[in-house]
């Protein structure tokens, strides 16, 4: 849609604005009138002014000369700068928008340049589980979109009512007065408004239908021209039933109004992970032809590349649009996600119908990885993750950039989930330091780390003032500063418990360990989006890839290294353990566990009623605490063999996510054994003489003793 501008005043009064040189505008009657109010409040303006400005879009006269040089592409532009005259041409109003925007980032730079999308629909949709953004979120993000070419907004948090749960309800008054008001915020930074309807599976009887072309009214009274359809997240009943569906709301609605975008719909099978069957073909053959289809690639959570789309362009004949769910994080909500944005392939510029982002809950921490997919979005071939997302740091918290900067790599990686993205880049210098001094067996180690940990604590002590002073992406995540700090203060805590067991000074590790302890409590509990109603509150997680790890195995093997000084130390102080790393028998119903093919591949460990005196320690048992899982591994003393999930001797390379199990002492003096983490959470018991693991009930059947060494 193009504004034109109606006042002509605008030119005869002169904005106040420190800025030099003074500029007089031509071509404002006809130019898009969000463009040349944008220049009118950045510059100084007035009749007289020295430099000319000539704005518009192609077909108006005052650009008519230019015509040539603009692009032919939608929202492309023109623009030359020289030292007294400035060209801005528009291929329409959102061009000339942009083509402002570009000269307004840096007036006095003389350029000459052409610019226009690769790709044509860019932008984000509020897809995600939890705690919707508020309407201020929402004006935030679409003047954050203005500036940086995302024109696409999508509405559909699952967790507001009129969307999803109760999507039949109109919006009560206060409501609506807020979606009118988000439309034309959203027309305002050329924008288009996507409102989205989840029917779930209430989409055959006449009355359902009525309803669904009542409540797109209400929307479409309240100003949205542009409408889609969710069915994410259900078990369709019937695709057949959604295509008729869908081609019905297009024949009744969308396509008597004349000013009403094509359908968007999000199927029900939306990643090939989960394709198979005749569902996408038959979308494919069966909607309108203009009906886009969304698509989140190769499964749930992935980065997209070429083969993903033509594949789904095979399915379908027709090119995806790009659901990409990332930022989002409502499935490992303790993590933020504040790295920079790696692996979606530049060769899908041509072979998407859209590239949308569905963010996090916290819409100003969103804006980090939409700055860099609004990059990456316009120019896919020109993208360079790292060099964007350092370029968004400066543009999101000038002044703080380096603060900023620690804060965001403290933030990088989910944790393993459901969906196994991943993202390895996170606390790269602590990475680093990891791989130059390991654990902290040297005072110049110690040192190392104590000053990565100081220049931790000083980075989140700056940000947390920001926060408490207002600054709004700060304050939306102070909690994962908060985190942030703590972790810092255990690290220095660690540290401290390194300097005084390697002075022998029994009373300062002590010290030491009870305010690494005292962190860490904080730590557990810092939580949040913690008030009442809440959908999604969150216990907070940060540099849970590599210092986290790296603190739990330190503060345990400092703790051990203690212990064996033979120092006296109050005995609740440290954590109680079940079992002490050691060697162990492990016995049921009088039944020892061993190792008759010891040294062999695969195979499993059986219950021996003799005891094994050719080789004893194939029936004696390394049992060890692994503080990164705080469980135990536990493997054969004769061959270092482990034991997997499976109750066999693993042949994969051994995994601490797969193969520690819980153990836990009952009431009746014999421990039970838990597989955990990737491994499952079934409980072992004894079949045939072998480990089973089929039980979900505790089974408190094994004796576990220590092997007495002899000295
Ligand atoms: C939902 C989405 C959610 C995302 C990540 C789609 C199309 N739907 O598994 O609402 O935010 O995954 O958890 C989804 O992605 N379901």
């Amino acid at each position: 849609m193009k504004f034109k501008a109606s006042v002509l005043a605008l030119t005869a009064v002169a904005c106040v604005s420190a800025q030099t040189p003074v500029y007089k505008i031509q071509g404002v009657k006809t130019a898009d009138a969000d463009a040349v109010e944008l220049l009118c409040s950045h510059l100084d303006v007035a009749p007289k002014g020295d430099v000319e400005i000539i704005v518009g879009e192609a077909g108006d006269k005052a650009v008519r000369k230019y015509a040539s040089r603009i692009p032919s592409e939608s929202e492309g532009f023109y623009l030359s700068v020289g030292p007294k005259k400035v060209v801005i041409a528009g291929r329409d109003g959102a061009g000339t928008y942009y083509g402002v925007r570009e000269f307004l980032k840096n007036p006095a730079q003389q350029v000459d340049t052409a610019m226009a999308p690769a790709i044509s629909l860019r932008g984000v949709i509020e897809g995600f589980y939890g705690n919707p953004w508020s309407h201020a979120d929402r004006l935030s993000q679409f003047d954050f979109y203005g500036r940086n070419r995302l024109n696409v907004y999508i509405y559909g948090p699952k967790d507001d009512p009129y969307h999803h749960s109760r999507w039949y309800e109109p919006y009560p008054a206060d409501k609506a007065d807020e979606m009118a008001d988000l439309v034309k915020h959203a027309a305002k930074n050329k924008v288009k408004f996507t409102w989205a309807m989840h029917p779930g599976n209430s989409i055959e009887s006449d009355a359902d239908r009525r309803r669904a072309l009542d409540k797109f009214e209400q929307m479409y009274g309240l100003g949205v021209r542009s409408f889609a359809v969710f069915f994410d997240d259900i078990s369709a009943k019937s695709v057949d039933a959604q295509i008729d569906y869908l081609n019905f709301l297009d024949r009744e609605f969308v396509k008597p109004r004349k000013d009403v975008e094509p359908l968007v719909v999000c199927p029900t099978v939306y990643n090939r992970a989960w394709a198979g069957g005749d569902y996408l073909t038959k979308m494919g053959t069966g909607l309108n032809s203009d009906i886009s289809i969304m698509w989140t690639g190769n499964s749930v959570c992935d980065m997209i590349d070429l083969g993903d789309c033509e594949w789904f362009t095979n399915e379908t004949t027709r090119k995806p649009f790009i659901w990409l769910n990332y930022p989002v994080n409502d499935y490992g909500s303790h993590n933020l996600l504040m790295g920079p944005v790696v692996g979606n392939d530049p060769a899908i510029a041509g072979n998407v119908a859209a590239f949308c982002s569905n963010p996090m809950q916290y819409a100003e921490a969103s804006k980090v990885a939409l700055y860099s997919l609004a990059d990456f979005a316009w120019n896919p071939a020109a993208f360079n993750a790292d060099e964007v997302w350092e370029r968004s740091l400066t543009e999101l918290m000038p002044g703080h950039e380096e603060a900023f900067r620690i804060f965001c790599l403290n933030n990088v990686d989910v944790a393993p989930s459901v969906h196994g993205l991943r993202f390895w880049g996170e606390t790269p210098d602590f990475k680093a330091l990891t791989e130059k001094y390991g654990s902290l067996g040297n005072p110049d180690a110690v040192e190392a780390y104590r000053d990565y940990f100081r220049s931790r604590r000083a980075a989140a002590a700056e940000l947390i003032a920001l926060a408490d002073a207002g600054q709004p992406l700060l304050a939306e995540v102070k909690e994962w500063i908060t985190a942030l700090s703590l972790q810092a203060q255990m690290g220095l805590a660690v540290c401290d418990m390194a300097s005084a067991l390697d002075a022998d000074l029994a009373a300062p590790f002590v010290d030491a360990y009870k305010r690494f302890a005292g962190s860490a409590a904080k730590a557990e509990n810092v939580v949040s989006r913690g008030f009442e109603g809440s959908i999604q509150s969150v216990r907070v997680k940060t540099g849970t890839l590599h210092v986290e790890p790296w603190l739990k195995r330190n503060v345990s093997e400092l703790i051990d290294s203690f212990k064996q000084t033979g120092a006296d130390y109050p005995a609740d102080l440290f954590p109680r353990r079940v079992l002490e790393n050691g060697t162990y028998y492990i016995r049921y119903e009088g039944h020892t566990l061993g190792n008759p093919d010891a040294g062999s591949r695969g195979g499993n460990p059986v219950f021996q009623a003799e005891v094994d005196d050719i080789n004893p320690n194939r029936q004696e048992w390394h049992i060890k605490y692994v503080p990164m899982t705080e469980r135990y591994e536990i493997r054969n003393s004769k061959d270092e063999r482990y034991v997997n999930e499976l109750g066999n001797f693993g042949v994969n390379p051994y995994s601490a996510d797969w193969n520690t199990y819980v153990i836990t002492l009952g009431e009746n003096g014999k421990y039970a054994i838990r597989n955990a983490g990737n491994g499952g959470s079934s409980y072992w018991t004894v079949t045939d003489g072998r480990i089973a693991t089929n039980s979900s009930a505790p089974e408190y059947i094994f004796d576990i003793s220590p092997v007495l060494q002899q000295e």
